[in-house]
């Protein structure tokens, strides 16, 4: 089964249309990376320390999904989605907002093609009778603030850090062997997979600057200045990411306002985009 979900995957993002802008002439991601989290794995309970009592485990995810149903989730299955080169290539030379390319990824690329890689892997799953749920599309899925910033009751980052994917770093942007200009999506399924291995050492190991003390090629890119020594500024960083200024810009060129812009300044033009550079460092 690990290798069928991982070519279905595969096969939907290099096949399906909506993966492709014609105004970008480009699609929105390149091949996808997935790996597997037991869903019992102890990091699911700690979550609640490290990030909030709020956020789900797999269980609870279940419990919402199939109330009144006796289940046993086994794996979390977490997705990397790759930004293609040619919107990476576009935010690169932008000093101050999202490029147009970026911002079209905003709108077209993490909604309507993120929403329809969620809808097509829970129906394939079910249909051959797994329970499967994409845990953002439950009713209790809640986007919220507390006294550092935005957060959400599942999130994608230490979804993918149980899963091994990568580790996070100073701005908080997640590191994968395919870099940080990246999406993420994930599924609690009844399917049991043996779960890959986290090979990292910390939770912040591909990080250069918090691994080497160097670097810092993110800080400079930050046109709002939210990321230093101490780390991501999120309350500076959501309103140039998604105020109104940004939500302007989506409008203007028939994005959705709703979604914004977004930013990622500091996921292009530094050397974590596209790979991870500490794997260079420790060969
Ligand atoms: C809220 C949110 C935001 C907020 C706050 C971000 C944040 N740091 O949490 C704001 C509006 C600022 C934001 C901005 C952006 N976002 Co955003 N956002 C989210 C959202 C909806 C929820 C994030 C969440 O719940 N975070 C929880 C908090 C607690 O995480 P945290 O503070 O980073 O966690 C720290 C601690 O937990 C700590 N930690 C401490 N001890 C330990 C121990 C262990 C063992 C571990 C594992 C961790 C740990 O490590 C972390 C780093 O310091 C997710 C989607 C999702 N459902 O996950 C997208 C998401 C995180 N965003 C994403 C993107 C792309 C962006 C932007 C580039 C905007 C854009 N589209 O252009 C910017 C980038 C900003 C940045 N430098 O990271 C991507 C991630 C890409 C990546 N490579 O990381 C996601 C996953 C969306 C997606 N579906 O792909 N975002
Ligand atoms: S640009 Fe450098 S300092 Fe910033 S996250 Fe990437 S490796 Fe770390
Ligand atoms: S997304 Fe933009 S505003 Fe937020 S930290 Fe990165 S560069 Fe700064």
């Amino acid at each position: 089964m690990k290798e069928l979900i991982k070519q279905e995957i595969i096969r939907y993002v290099r096949e399906n249309e909506n993966n492709y802008s014609n105004e970008i002439q480009a699609p929105y991601f390149d091949e996808p990376l997935v790996q597997f989290a037991s869903a019992t794995d102890e990091l699911f309970r700690q979550y609640k320390e490290i990030i909030a009592p709020e956020h789900l485990t797999p269980q609870e995810v279940f419990n919402i999904a199939y109330a009144g149903e006796a289940t046993s989730p086994q794996t979390v299955i977490s997705v990397v989605l790759p930004v293609s080169e040619k919107i990476r290539q576009s935010n690169r030379s932008q000093k101050e907002w999202a490029s147009d390319e970026w911002t079209l990824l905003r709108s077209f690329g993490d909604d309507a093609f993120i929403d329809g890689l969620n809808a097509h892997l829970s129906g394939f799953l079910n249909n051959k009778g797994y329970k499967t749920v994409e845990p953002t599309a439950l009713k209790d899925f809640k986007k919220y603030a507390n006294e550092q910033g935005p957060l959400s009751n599942w999130s994608q980052r230490h979804v993918a850090f149980a899963a091994g994917l990568g580790t996070f770093s100073i701005n908080d942007g997640f590191i994968t062997e395919k870099g940080m200009a990246i999406r993420l999506t994930s599924f609690v399924t009844e399917v049991v997979i043996e779960p890959d291995k986290r090979q990292a050492e910390n939770h912040t190991a591909n990080c250069l600057y918090l691994s080497k003390g160097t670097c810092k090629a993110c800080f400079k890119r930050c046109p709002v200045g939210a990321i230093t020594e101490k780390g991501h500024d999120k309350i500076v960083c959501v309103q140039r990411c998604y105020g109104e200024e940004s939500q302007s810009r989506a409008k203007a060129i028939g994005g959705n306002p709703g979604a914004g812009s977004g930013c990622g300044l500091c996921q292009t033009n530094i050397p974590c985009e596209f790979s991870n550079p500490m794997a260079a460092v420790n060969r």
